[in-house]
C-alpha cells in the first residue's frame, strides 16, 4: 500500500497555529462522540438491531470535525455512504442518527434511509448517498444553486461554499468527471474532498487509479486548484481547510482536497482485510487523531486525565441514550414506506405525489402540497 504517512503535507512545527482551548476541547468531544458512536453500531450491526449495511467511519473522525468546523452553518455538505461522522459534526442529534441506523421513525429520513441516508435539512446536510460517486453532480449542483440564489435571484456576491466529500474509489467514476469540468466552467463554489483512505472496499488506490500516489493532479485537467491535506490531525485538517474555504467563498472557484486518512475497521461489517497487512494497521492506529488531540490538548495543560474520563463518560452516556431512543422509537408502518417518495408538487408536475407503484391509490399519508418556494437552498 503506498499511502504515505499521514502529515506528508502540513508540517508539525512548534508555531503551527491553533486554536482556543475550548474549541479544542470541543472538537476533542466531537470526535469521542462519532468514536463511541460508530463503536456502539458495530455492536448493535453484530446483535442484528441494525440492519443492511453499515460502514463505519472510525480513523477518520478529524476530517469530518476538521473540515465541517471550517465552514458556517448555511454551507451545503454531501457526502457518500460513511456518512454517520459527517451528521454528527454537522450538528445531526445522535438519537436521531441512531434512530435512523435501526430503522425506526425518529430517525433523520424517517427510519426509511438507513445508515447510508443520513439526511438533515435543517444542517444543510444533503446526504448520505449510496452510489459511489454519484454525489459529486450533487455537490456541484448544490453549488449552483446558491451561487444562483446568491447572485441571480438576490442579485448580490456568492456566498457559500459547497463541501462534496468522496471516497478515492469514486475518483474514477464518470460523473465525478463531468461534475468537476462544470465547477471548472462555470466558476462554482464548491470544495471536492476525496477524503483518500487508500482503499476501495479492498482495491488499493495505486491498484486502481492512475497517479494513485498524488491524485491531485488529476484536478489541474479541470483548471481547479487542488490541495493536499493531512486527514488525520484535526488542527491541521482545520487551518488548511479554513484558508481554502477563505478562498473558495472570496474567488467563487472550486477547488479539491486530497485529504490523506485511513479507515481502521473494515470496508463495511464483514470484511477479513486481506488486502492489506496488520502492520499497516498500527502504524496508523498509532497516529490516532483523537490521541493526537488529547496529546495536544495536554500539552497545553488543557486537558487532564480526569477530565478526559468524564468527557469520555459522558459521551458513553450520550450515545446510550441515543441507542435507547432508538429502541424505543417504532418502525415505520406498511404505508408510510410510500410516503416522502417523491417531491410534492415539484417542478412541471403538479398532480398528488401518490407513487406510481400503488397503481394511483389514494395518497396513503393524506399529506398536503408542500410550498414549491421550499425548494430554494
Ligand atoms: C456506482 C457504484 N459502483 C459500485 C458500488 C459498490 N461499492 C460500494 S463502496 C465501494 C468502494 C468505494 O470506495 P471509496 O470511494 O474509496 O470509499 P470508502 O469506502 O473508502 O469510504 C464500491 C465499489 C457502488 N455502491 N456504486
Ligand atoms: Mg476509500
Amino acid at each position: 500500500m503506498a499511502l504515505k504517512t499521514p502529515n506528508t503535507t502540513v508540517a508539525q512545527t512548534p508555531t503551527r497555529p491553533t486554536v482556543d482551548v475550548a474549541v479544542a476541547q470541543r472538537w476533542l468531544r466531537e470526535m469521542m462522540l462519532i468514536r463511541e458512536f460508530e463503536l456502539r453500531c458495530m455492536q448493535a450491526y453484530q446483535d442484528k438491531k441494525i440492519g443492511g449495511f453499515c460502514h463505519v467511519y472510525i480513523g477518520q473522525e478529524a476530517v469530518a470535525v476538521g473540515t465541517i468546523a471550517a465552514i458556517e452553518a448555511g454551507d451545503p455538505v454531501v457526502t457518500a455512504y460513511r456518512d454517520h461522522g459527517h451528521a454528527l459534526a454537522r450538528g445531526m442529534d445522535a438519537k436521531h442518527c441512531m434512530a435512523e441506523m435501526f430503522g425506526r421513525v425518529g430517525g433523520c429520513a424517517k427510519g426509511k434511509g438507513g445508515s447510508m441516508h443520513m439526511f438533515d435539512r435543517a444542517n444543510n446536510l444533503f446526504g448520505g448517498h449510496g452510489i459511489v460517486g454519484a454525489q459529486i453532480p450533487l455537490g456541484v449542483g448544490l453549488a449552483f444553486a446558491t451561487k444562483y440564489e446568491d447572485e441571480v435571484i438576490n442579485g448580490g456576491k456568492s456566498k457559500r461554499v459547497t463541501l462534496a466529500f468522496l471516497g478515492d474509489g469514486a475518483l474514477n467514476q464518470g460523473s465525478v468527471h463531468e461534475a468537476q469540468n462544470l465547477a471548472g466552467l462555470f466558476d462554482l463554489p464548491v470544495i471536492v474532498i476525496c477524503e483518500n483512505n487508500g482503499y476501495s472496499m479492498g482495491t488499493s488506490i495505486t491498484r486502481g487509479t492512475t497517479m494513485g500516489h498524488d491524485i491531485s493532479v488529476k484536478a489541474a485537467g479541470y483548471g481547479i486548484e487542488a490541495v493536499v491535506m493531512n486527514g488525520m490531525d484535526v488542527l491541521d485538517t482545520y487551518f488548511a481547510m479554513k484558508d481554502l474555504v477563505e478562498r473558495v467563498r472570496a474567488t467563487s472557484r472550486p477547488a479539491f482536497v486530497d485529504m490523506r486518512c485511513y479507515r481502521y475497521k473494515g470496508h463495511s461489517m464483514s470484511d477479513p482485510r486481506k488486502y492489506r497487512t496488520r502492520e499497516e494497521e498500527e502504524r496508523y492506529e498509532a497516529d490516532d487523531p483523537i490521541g493526537r488531540l488529547k496529546a495536544h490538548l495536554e500539552s497545553r495543560s488543557a486537558l487532564s486525565e480526569e477530565e478526559f474520563k468524564t468527557m469520555q463518560r459522558a459521551v458513553r452516556q450520550q450515545v446510550r441514550e441515543a441507542v435507547e431512543w432508538a429502541e424505543q422509537s417504532p418502525a415505520p408502518s406498511l404505508s408510510d414506506l410510500y410516503r416522502d417518495v417523491y417531491r410534492e408538487k415539484w417542478g412541471p408536475y403538479t398532480g398528488s405525489s401518490n407513487p406510481q407503484m400503488l397503481g394511483g391509490a389514494e395518497n396513503p399519508a393524506g399529506f398536503a402540497a408542500s410550498d414549491p418556494e421550499a425548494d430554494l437552498l
